[in-house]
């Protein structure tokens, strides 16, 4: 596929964002070659600035459980911009999204909206500790939870398909507070537990996790971080930034029937717009400002025109659980047309083929995928009009309106590319 304006326009974005991008992974380090520009979207596919179409499996990373310009959401959006962009003042949209979530997900007892997953995850941290008093968090390596300091320990997305370790300029201090253990392991988090008494406010987990490509949690893990939280007087947090609302209309805590303590969510209760949230325990959230004492706050917390795409997109497929059959079926044809030495991880409709025979259950086994064959496999079906997660530790999402077509097509393209990539 020809590219010459993204070509252009990549040359000039670097001269003045830094790497050409305004999030790591969207500079197609992973893969190589140039990103496209995406000039719109509909429904399951996208088209460059070139002119080139492709089946999208990105989905803006997840959130776009109905594609792009579903017209149930574009107009709550138009219907909320006629009424105004931002007031930083409440709305009755805002109580109906959270009431919303906590039908859907009902460990949420109250909910914060914020803007980002990052914003999320420090707030969520945030409250912890405040609740519990307790300084230390256990993390898992290869999860993401935003770019927060004290999360950006051994941390996946970006930072895994860069090879970062962890980040300069975040103080020691910070990192400190930070253990971070392999995903999957119980002894690791009972040694942990046992080293720092009284010491872990939280356990903090993508349940599935999508952020070192798509791991699943061995059968009892979650159980298991359920019980030893409890035991230990630490939280249980859920970060379902991914999964939440996509592995199952409740998300990853109604599939695996878990009941955290709190819980983050992204983008996805936005429809793709930009705004997050955290909740969880009542008793635990009565402590966020100011109903307590714990600070938190945000001008465009809350943002009308997110609200109402959120609302639009959460209603929807409240009404229509039938979504969630074809999108795992969809996920599941994908996925079965990967060749004996490819690893395919699936939850419901998410899922990473690792270029790798041996499974991946943690981050040190998804690291042992040969991302030179991913980069190859990724730039075959790109040429084949299928658009992948340019990155090997990234999960790609199907949505409720890839259509039987998309898919046969998807699976004609990556049979062929199977070949390309491990020839
Ligand atoms: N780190 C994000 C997904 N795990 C990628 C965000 C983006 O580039 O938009």
């Amino acid at each position: 596929m020809e590219n010459p304006v993204s070509n252009t326009l990549f040359e000039r974005a670097q001269r003045s964002i830094p790497g050409g991008v305004n999030s790591p992974v969207r500079a197609w380090r992973g893969v190589g070659g140039t990103p496209r520009f995406i000039a719109r979207g509909e429904g399951s596919h996208i088209f460059d600035v070139d002119g080139n179409e492709y089946i999208d499996y990105i989905g803006s990373w997840g959130p776009l459980l109905l594609g792009h310009r579903h017209p149930v959401i574009i107009e709550a959006i138009e219907k909320a911009l006629t009424r105004g962009t931002s007031f930083g003042a409440p709305t009755e949209e805002e109580i109906e999204l959270v009431e919303t979530i906590r039908r859907l997900m009902p460990s949420i007892e109250m909910a914060r909206l914020v803007n980002s997953g990052t914003e999320a995850g420090m707030s969520v941290l945030r409250v912890a500790r405040g609740f519990t008093g307790r300084d230390i968090t256990i993390k898992f390596e290869g999860c993401y939870h935003g770019h927060a300091d004290s999360l950006l320990v051994k941390a996946g997305s970006g930072v895994a398909t860069l090879g970062l370790p962890d980040s300069p300029g975040v103080p020691k201090g910070f990192s400190d507070t930070t253990i971070a253990l392999p995903f999957n392991d119980v002894g690791a988090v009972e040694r942990a537990f046992a080293e720092h008494p009284e010491q872990i406010a939280a356990v903090i987990v993508e349940p599935v996790c999508g952020n070192m490509g798509c791991v699943s949690p061995n059968g009892g893990y979650l159980e298991f971080l359920r019980q030893i939280t409890l035991r230990e007087g630490a939280l249980l947090i859920f970060d379902e930034v991914m999964t939440g609302f996509r592995v199952a209309p409740g998300g990853a805590q109604q599939l695996y029937d878990i009941r955290p303590d709190l819980t983050m969510l992204g983008k996805v209760i936005g429809g793709g717009l930009p705004i997050a949230a955290y909740g969880g325990r009542r008793e635990i959230m009565s402590r966020v400002a100011p109903s307590g004492p714990i600070y938190q706050a945000g001008t465009l917390s809350g943002n009308p025109l997110a609200v109402n795409a959120g609302l639009a997109m959460l209603r929807h497929i409240e009404q229509h659980p039938e979504i969630y059959d074809a999108m795992n079926h969809a996920t599941a044809t994908i996925a079965a047309c990967a060749p004996a030495d490819v690893t395919v991880n699936r939850v419901g409709s998410m899922m990473t083929w690792f270029f790798t025979p041996q499974p991946v259950t943690d981050y040190a086994t998804a690291k042992r995928s040969d991302t030179a064959r991913f980069g190859r496999f990724f730039h075959a079906m790109l040429d084949r009009g299928v658009y992948l997660p340019p990155s090997q530790f990234e999960a790609m999402f199907v949505s409720a309106v890839h259509s039987p077509a998309d898919i046969e097509m998807t699976v004609k393209a990556a049979r062929e590319s199977f070949a390309i990539a491990l020839s």
